[in-house]
């Protein structure tokens, strides 16, 4: 049994357990395999080498798994890497065991084994699955791929495009990705950012669109840390669900869309550039916009525009959280680079920020370093928990609950959108309120993947 820090330790101890029988169920219940393994794919321009990446089944994005709302997801994952992996299903309200998080809902998968994914999709909309073992190369290597769960009448589109966001740090002269995933500065900062940024791997992804065409984008942000402020060019949008879940109402889009690492947007766009123009998604950065992708115009789909788009059905037993009987929780983010932490608790024993520094930890919540074998809370099932998240640091994080979404209390004590991932910002202080309906253990990190890999990591449990 590995430790509950041990799946941030990996692969030495993967490596070990390498040509050993039982590590992980080995009977396979004749799924579609889902191979993780090691491909080349060309990211840079044409003038640079290919670029040696792990993929799901070779591929950047992994293969777009797609299922009806209530249908089962079923592949047998084989791990074809040389290091101990594991699969998890990001925002899915998903039986717990089928959570794919190592040292917590199932042992890391040794390389050369298989493990059986098999369960319910509840909710319709945009998900995506990602290597949870060493996420902060696993991920950064390639490892991701959308999930689509349909709903059951979609909503008047002419198509759809999922789109998978994402920056690379390449080395300039070889173009392979730079191998130094828990740099000091990268764990102590920021986290890991890219010097190249794709579009379902492309650099210069290029989409055929027709005037007054519409179409529905899934946006998902599979970067490690970036977070991408996106914009609409030659388009008029909506945002009809984030993280998945449908807003009650679309959402003009008049200003950026921002994505944390791990969130996704699902925006219905009408073509308003002409015949012979581009339209573009846009990237603001550094003041300075960026096409992240291209929409050519050719050809004219309608005379006129559709009316605005109608809400997307509401997915599934979502009451709203009552917050007068709601167990109360609290989570101080504390550490990194300027930050004001000066001991925490790392394996039981207090060390001073130099101590934890040594150690590659920067990061605590409430006080305490990475993973307990305690939960940072036990709840009763179907207790409301409103938890109450200070960022005490001068860096942005992306908090990512597991198995439930939630949504923000706001000022006024009304309720934000539901969310699987809050995006906090330095010196903020937020709330977010749930109903814990989902039995089992989950993580609670956050995405900024360097900073998970450096103490911002925990768990609840819901028996
Ligand atoms: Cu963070």
């Amino acid at each position: 049994m590995t430790t509950r820090r041990g799946f941030l330790l990996g692969a030495t101890g993967a490596l070990a357990m390498a040509g050993l029988p039982g590590g992980a169920r080995s009977q396979s219940g004749g799924f579609p395999v889902l191979q993780a393994r090691q491909a080349s794919a060309q990211l840079a321009p044409s003038s640079y080498p290919k670029t040696d990446i792990w993929g799901y089944d070779g591929l950047i994005p992994g293969p777009a798994l797609r299922v009806r709302q209530g249908g089962r997801v079923q592949r047998s994952f084989h791990n074809g890497l040389q290091q101990a992996s594991s699969v998890h299903w990001h925002g899915i309200r998903i039986d717990n065991a089928m959570d794919g998080v190592p040292g917590l809902t199932q042992e890391a998968v040794p390389p050369g084994a298989t493990f059986d994914y098999d369960f319910v999709a509840p909710d319709a909309g945009t998900y995506w699955y990602h290597a949870h073992n060493r996420s902060v190369e696993q991920v950064a290597r390639g490892l991701y791929g959308a999930l689509i769960v349909e709903e059951a009448a979609g909503p008047d589109i002419d198509r759809e495009e999922t789109l998978i966001l994402d920056d690379w740090r390449l080395n300039p002269e070889t173009a392979q990705i730079d191998p130094d995933f828990t740099s000091f500065h990268d764990l102590s900062h920021a986290g890991r950012l890219g010097n190249l940024i794709t579009t379902n791997g492309q650099h210069d992804l290029s989409v055929g669109v027709r005037k007054n065409e519409r179409l529905r984008l899934r946006l998902i942000n599979a970067a490690n840390a970036k977070i991408f402020a996106l914009a609409l060019s030659g388009f008029e949008g909506w945002t009809v669900a984030l993280d998945g879940m449908p807003l009650k109402t679309p959402e003009p889009v008049s200003d950026v869309v921002l994505l944390g690492p791990g969130q996704r947007a699902d925006l219905i766009v009408d073509v308003t550039a002409e015949d012979g123009e581009t339209a573009y998604l846009l990237r603001a950065e550094n003041e300075q916009v960026f096409s992240q992708a291209a929409f050519p115009v050719g050809g004219v789909a309608a005379a006129a525009r559709r009316p605005a788009p109608d809400a997307l059905p509401p997915n599934p037993n979502m009451q709203f959280p009552d917050l007068a009987e709601a167990e109360r929780l609290r989570l101080n983010m504390e550490g990194g680079a300027m930050g004001r932490l000066d001991a925490a608790i790392l394996d039981g024993n207090r060390k001073t920020f130099r101590q934890l520094a040594d150690s590659r930890q920067f990061w605590a919540f409430n006080g305490t370093v990475g993973m307990t074998d305690t939960p940072l809370a036990e709840i009763a099932r179907g207790r409301a928990v409103r938890l109450e998240i200070v960022n005490d640091t001068v860096f942005p994080h992306a908090m990512h609950l597991h198995g439930m979404h939630f949504r923000e209390v706001l000022e006024d004590g009304t309720f934000g959108p539901l969310r699987d991932t809050l995006l906090t910002f330095r010196g903020e202080r937020r709330e977010i309120a749930f109903v814990a309906d989902n039995p089992g253990d989950w993580l609670f990190h956050c995405h900024m993947l360097s900073h998970a890999a450096s103490g911002m990591m925990t768990w609840l449990r819901v028996t």
